[in-house]
């Protein structure tokens, strides 16, 4: 590559500016951006199918409103997000496909199962909050597209969040029984959470060359601290426990100590062999077969008579 153009390019990031889509950029960005925005539009699309399951069986018409407004959101910001990835070259079909032959990634966290309507509050409080994090630091990024993108989800996610702490509240102040459904999702989904945010740092495969070019604006170690430094208290406010034993703010370094997650089970998980995955999948595929008609007959030349889209 032109040493010259790259020169060029850095200056550019260094200075603040964004990167749009007609501009020169290394194919190295172009392909990190892809793989990121990519997996990042899965994970909404994948994201939506534990509570979608939680729509007709959310306690209440109005929670059933506002989980099924939810739901539609995280489909529409997987629409924000391959419309983003797609302005770097990669088709909007090929992606699909490569979700559902298995070849893309998708975050860990949405293959495990939401058994209770506490876990379908765990997702909406604490797995949004999480998103947040992450998000609002990367809205800050280099790629406009993608910064675009996170600023509009990130403004739809808050209402998420606030959803999702108000259902918890609920079950926090409820009976003990409630209490304790509470209780049992934190104690199922803890491991997968402190996976959502990335290995640790100095087994982190992308992230010294996406911190380099403002693709990943924080490490996956200061979001998950973050994160940490965030909703701990919140959770420990409500008088829950985490279920790690290690799990305290070092007075020291200023950071969480805890003990590490288990990240045997989490390169399981993210390489197609966690509680969920086949079934997440084939909802995917079977989605995908179903809308082929649709997708056809937009194509079709005879569409043209009804629709300005063909
Ligand atoms: N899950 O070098 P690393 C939502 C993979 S949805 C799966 O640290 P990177 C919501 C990683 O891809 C929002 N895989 O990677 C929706 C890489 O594998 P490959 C979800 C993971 O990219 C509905 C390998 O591990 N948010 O909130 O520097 C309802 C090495 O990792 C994960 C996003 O998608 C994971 N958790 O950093 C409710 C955010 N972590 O590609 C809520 C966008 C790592 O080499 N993504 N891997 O085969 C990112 O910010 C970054 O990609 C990550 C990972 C921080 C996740």
């Amino acid at each position: 590559e032109d040493p010259a153009r790259l020169a060029e390019f850095e200056a550019r990031i260094d200075r603040g500016e964004k990167i749009e889509p007609a501009d020169w950029m290394p194919q190295l960005y172009r392909k990190q951006l892809i793989r990121m925005i990519e997996q990042h539009a899965h994970s909404e699309i994948i994201g939506a199918l534990p509570e979608g399951t939680w729509i007709t069986r959310a306690p209440g018409f109005k929670r059933k409103l506002a989980l099924m407004a939810k739901v539609q959101d995280e489909v529409g910001h997987a629409q924000l997000l391959y419309s983003a990835a797609e302005t770097l070259g990669k088709s909007r079909e090929q992606m699909i496909q490569d979700l559902i032959s298995g070849k893309s990634k998708y975050s860990n966290i949405f293959n495990y199962p939401a058994f209770t309507w506490a876990d379908s509050c765990f997702i909406s409080w604490l797995v949004d909050a999480g998103a947040i994090v992450n998000q609002l630091a990367n809205a800050k990024g280099s790629y406009g597209p993608y910064c675009r993108a996170l600023d509009r989800i990130c403004a739809e996610e808050s209402f998420h969040l606030k959803f999702g702490h108000h259902c918890v509240i609920y079950l926090a102040t409820g009976t003990e029984k409630q209490r304790q459904m509470f209780q049992e999702a934190i104690n199922r989904w803890w491991t997968p959470m402190m996976h959502f945010f990335g290995p640790a740092d100095k087994i982190s495969t992308h992230t010294e060359v996406l911190m380099k070019w403002k693709v990943k604006m924080s490490s996956n170690d200061d979001t998950r601290n973050q994160f940490l430094d965030m909703y701990v208290p919140k959770i420990w406010e409500l008088g829950f426990t985490i279920p790690d034993p290690k799990l305290k703010k070092n007075a020291e370094t200023g950071r969480w100590d805890y003990t590490e997650p288990d990240w045997e089970e989490f390169k399981r998980v993210i390489n197609g062999d966690g509680p969920c995955n086949k079934e997440r999948l084939e909802v995917r595929r079977i989605a995908e077969e179903r809308g082929r008609w649709v997708r056809e007959a937009l194509r079709s030349p005879k569409a043209a008579y009804v629709t300005p889209l063909a």
